[in-house]
């Protein structure tokens, strides 16, 4: 028996989370860790720093060495492991996952991850008050962010058309985080294609216990 994929970081993080839907939507068998090389490794440390210069999460442990950057584990996996593809072969269909995992992976999660949603999860105002003023000046962005998704979804099913991608996998658990928190306006609900994208995904077998 093949040893599980080794996903170093937490399973609330949403990159994480991008990994072990690919996993899930490969087939693969995975476990999610804090240890590496059987040692228990602490966020934000030097042995964290030893395998991401910048202490973030995932890193994929591999037999190789570890690797950093969910799109590079994205594209790791497909090659490692093929299964069920997360990309498609044609170039240009290609660049377009490219895009929109850029897109979702930096602005979108820029937005609505680091700039409001951390702020509710890690407060950071006075005696552990979540600074409203920061988040409501962040949320004309978290508007803007999901009238760019939910455009993009409004006349297919998946961010680069009829097959769900890796682009998808890097934008559904931002998306399922701020449809169910209640940050106030702006709403995934008034976009009807992005609720019924993240509430059609929320259902689907790779997905379901990920984001329950
Ligand atoms: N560009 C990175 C971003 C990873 C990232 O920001 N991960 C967050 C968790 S979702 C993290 O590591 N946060 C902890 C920190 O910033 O110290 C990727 O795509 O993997």
């Amino acid at each position: 028996m093949t040893a599980p994929i080794k996903i170093y970081g937490p399973s609330f993080s949403t990159f994480v989370r991008s990994v072990m839907m690919a996993c899930e939507f490969k087939g693969l068998a995975y476990e999610v860790t804090t240890e590496v090389n059987g040692e228990e490794v602490g966020f934000h440390t030097a042995g964290h720093k030893a395998i991401h210069p910048y202490t973030k999460f995932p890193v994929l442990l591999t037999e190789q060495g570890p690797i950093a950057e969910t799109v590079a584990i994205l594209h790791y996996l497909e090659n490692a492991y093929g299964g069920t593809p997360l990309y498609p072969t044609d170039a240009f269909a290609q660049a377009q996952v490219e895009q929109w995992s850029g897109i979702s992976g930096i602005y979108v999660d820029f937005y609505i991850v680091r700039k409001v949603l951390v702020e509710f999860i890690f407060p950071k105002g006075e005696n552990g008050s979540v600074r409203m003023d920061k988040v409501e000046a962040a949320l004309p962005k978290v508007e803007s962010a999901l009238a760019i998704v939910a455009e993009q979804l409004a006349e297919q099913p998946y961010l680069c058309g009829d097959d769900l991608t890796a682009a998808d996998l890097i934008l559904i658990p931002i998306i399922d985080y701020i449809e169910k928190a209640d940050v106030g306006k702006p709403r995934v609900a008034e976009h009807a294609n992005l609720l019924a994208y993240i509430n059609r995904i929320r259902k689907e077998a790779f997905a379901k216990d990920i984001l329950s």
